[in-house]
C-alpha cells in the first residue's frame, strides 16, 4: 500500500516551506518500524501527490491553511478518488468540525491512531464500518461527525523511532525535538493543547538522534524546536554530561526554547557547556497585569528582566517574542512593553512581534467565542500571518479581540512595532559585540 503525505501550506509564504514539516517524517518512521507492507511518502505539492498516485492521502494542516487543505482534498477526491486523512493542530482542536471533503480527522499525537487507520483500510473492504474501534479520530457517520475516544500518549516515548531524514529534503539548517508538549498553559497557546502534558524523550535518546544527524548531514546549528527545551532540570544536567562525553558540545553550537522563571545560573552553566547559545522565550509584555492573564501569573516582568540579564552574563544570545492585541491591554500596557523592547535593545539578538490570535482549543478561544469575535464556521483565512512582522499587511476585517483599545489606535501601535521590529532586527548586534565579556567555560 502506497501513502502520500503533504502539508497544507501557501506557496505566496515562502517562510511556510522552509523548513521540513518533521511531523509528517515522523508518521513515515513510525509506520515503516511497525507497520507491514505499508510505504509512505511525503510530497512537496498536491500535484507530486496525484502524479505519485497513492492509495490513501494524507494532509497536515494549521488553523490559517484549512481553507487550502480543502481545495487540496477536493483536487484528491476527483483525480485520485482514494480516502483522503486530515491532521495537525486545527483539526485536533476542533474535531467536530470535520469537513466533509475529509474521510477521516485525527486527533492530537498522529503515530499509532495512523498506522492503525492505515492497517484496518489495507485489510478490511468494509473499513467504514469500523472506524469506531479506533480511539482518536473523527469521521462521517450518517450526516453527523463521530469522535471516538481519546488516545493515551504514546508510552515509553522513546518507542517512537527518529523522524525520517531523507538526503534530499533536510538541508544545512538542522532541528529536532527533544520533548513533546509543555507543563505550563498559557491563556493562547495553541500546541498545549495538542500535546497535553509534558514528555521529554530521554537524554540518550537525544544524543543518539543528533549523533544519527552527524552521520548523514553537515549541519551548521541544531536548533531544539521543543516547546520547552528546558522543562526537565534534571535532563539538562544529563544532557550536559552526555554532550560533552561524546564531543557533540564541539561540533556545532544548539538552541531551542527556554523559560525566563527556571533560568539561574546553574542551568545557565549546563546549557553553555552543551555549547546551546541560542536561546528564545515568550516575554510577551512589558506589563504584569498583560503577563498575569496571558501566562496565567507563571512570570512576571521582573523574572523576564532577570533571565535577560542572566542570559547576558553567560553568553547565551536570546531572541524574545512579544504580543500585542490582548484583551485588556491599554495604550500604558502597550507603551511599557515598548520601554521594555528599547531598554534591553543592546542585550538582545532579536525579537519577534506578534498581534495576539484566538487559537482554536486555547482559552484565548473559548472567550473570543463567548464574545461571538470566532465561531466553528469562521472563516480560516482570518487567521492569516505573515512569518516577519514588518511585511504584515492589516485591513480592517482583521481579527482583533481586544475591547479595551480601538482599531484605530490599535492600528497606529502595530505601525510603532513594525518600525520597532524592523529596525531591532537590521541593526542589533549588541550581543555579538558582548560576548567576549560573557562568563567563560572551561
Ligand atoms: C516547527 C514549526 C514550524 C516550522 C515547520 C513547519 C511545520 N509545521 O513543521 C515553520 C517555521 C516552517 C513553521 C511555519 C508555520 N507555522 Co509553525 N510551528 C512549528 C512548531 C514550533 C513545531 C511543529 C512540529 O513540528 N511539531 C512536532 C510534530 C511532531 O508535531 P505535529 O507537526 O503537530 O505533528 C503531529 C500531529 O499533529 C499529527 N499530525 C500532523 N499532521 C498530520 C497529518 C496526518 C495525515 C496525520 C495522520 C497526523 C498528523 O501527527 C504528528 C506526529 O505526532 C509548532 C509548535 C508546536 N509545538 O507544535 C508551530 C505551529 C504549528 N506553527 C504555527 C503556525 C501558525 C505556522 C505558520 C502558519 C506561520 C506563518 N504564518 O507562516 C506556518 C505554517 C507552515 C506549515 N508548514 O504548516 C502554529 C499553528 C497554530 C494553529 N492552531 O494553527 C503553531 C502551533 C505555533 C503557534 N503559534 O502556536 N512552523
Ligand atoms: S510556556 Fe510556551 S509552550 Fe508552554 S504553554 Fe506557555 S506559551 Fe505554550
Amino acid at each position: 500500500m502506497h501513502i502520500g503525505l503533504t502539508a497544507a501550506v501557501r506557496f505566496d509564504e515562502p517562510s511556510q516551506r522552509a523548513i521540513p514539516v518533521i511531523g509528517l517524517y515522523y508518521l513515515v518512521s513510525f509506520t515503516h518500524k511497525y507497520g507491514k507492507g505499508i510505504n509512505v511518502s511525503v510530497y512537496k505539492t498536491p500535484e507530486e501527490v496525484i502524479e505519485a498516485k497513492p492509495d490513501l492521502v494524507g494532509i497536515s494542516s494549521v488553523t490559517e491553511n484549512m481553507n487550502i487543505a480543502i481545495k487540496w482534498a477536493e483536487k484528491f477526491r476527483d483525480e485520485l478518488d482514494v480516502p483522503v486523512i486530515i491532521g495537525g493542530d486545527h483539526i485536533s482542536a476542533l474535531p467536530h468540525t470535520l469537513p466533509d471533503v475529509f474521510d477521516i480527522g485525527v486527533i492530537g499525537e498522529g503515530e499509532e491512531t495512523f498506522l492503525e487507520l492505515v492497517e484496518l483500510i489495507k485489510n478490511d473492504k468494509n473499513w467504514r464500518k469500523s472506524l469506531e474501534k479506533i480511539k482518536g479520530i473523527c469521521f462521517h457517520r450518517e450526516g453527523k461527525v463521530e469522535i471516538t475516544g481519546s488516545r493515551s500518549l504514546i508510552t515509553p516515548i522513546e518507542k517512537i523511532p527518529f523522524p525520517r531524514r531523507e538526503k534530499d529534503v533536510w538541508g544545512g539548517f538542522h532541528y529536532c525535538f527533544t520533548s513533546r508538549g509543555c507543563p505550563y498553559h498559557c491563556t493562547f497557546c495553541s500546541p498545549a493543547t495538542i500535546w497535553k502534558r509534558y514528555r521529554p524523550f530521554p537524554a540518550d535518546y537525544v544524543v543518539k538522534e543528533i549523533s544519527e544527524i552527524f552521520k548523514h548531514f553537515d549541519p551548521y546549528y541544531i536548533h531544539f524546536f521543543d516547546d520547552l527545551f528546558i522543562g526537565d532540570r534534571k535532563r539538562i544536567s544529563d544532557l550536559q554530561r552526555l554532550f560533552r562525553k561524546t564531543g557533540l558540545h564541539m561540533k556545532v553550537p544548539f538552541g531551542g526554547h527556554i523559560r525566563a522563571d527556571l533560568m539561574d545560573d546553574s542551568i545557565c552553566e549546563d546549557l553553555r557547556r552543551m555549547n546551546f547559545v541560542s536561546g528564545s522565550f515568550g516575554a510577551e509584555s512589558g506589563s504584569d497585569k498583560i503577563l498575569k492573564f496571558l501566562k496565567c501569573g507563571t512570570t512576571t516582568v521582573e523574572m523576564n528582566q532577570k533571565a535577560i540579564d542572566m542570559c547576558y552574563k553567560w553568553g547565551i544570545q536570546l531572541n524574545i517574542s512579544f504580543i500585542i492585541g490582548t484583551p485588556g491591554e491599554t495604550e500604558e500596557d502597550i507603551k511599557k512593553t515598548i520601554d521594555f523592547i528599547e531598554k534591553n535593545r543592546k542585550k538582545l539578538i532579536g525579537i519577534e512581534i506578534f498581534i495576539v490570535l484566538p487559537y482554536p482549543g486555547t482559552p484565548l478561544w473559548t472567550l473570543s467565542k463567548r464574545k461571538g469575535l470566532v465561531s466553528d464556521n469562521m472563516d480560516w483565512e482570518k487567521f492569516k500571518t505573515k512569518a516577519w512582522f514588518s511585511d504584515l499587511e492589516v485591513d480592517d476585517d482583521y481579527l482583533y479581540i481586544n475591547e479595551d483599545m480601538d482599531w484605530t489606535t490599535f492600528k497606529k501601535y502595530i505601525k510603532i512595532f513594525q518600525k520597532i521590529d524592523a529596525d531591532f532586527n537590521r541593526n542589533n548586534k549588541g550581543i555579538y559585540e558582548n560576548i567576549e565579556k560573557s562568563v567563560k567555560i572551561s
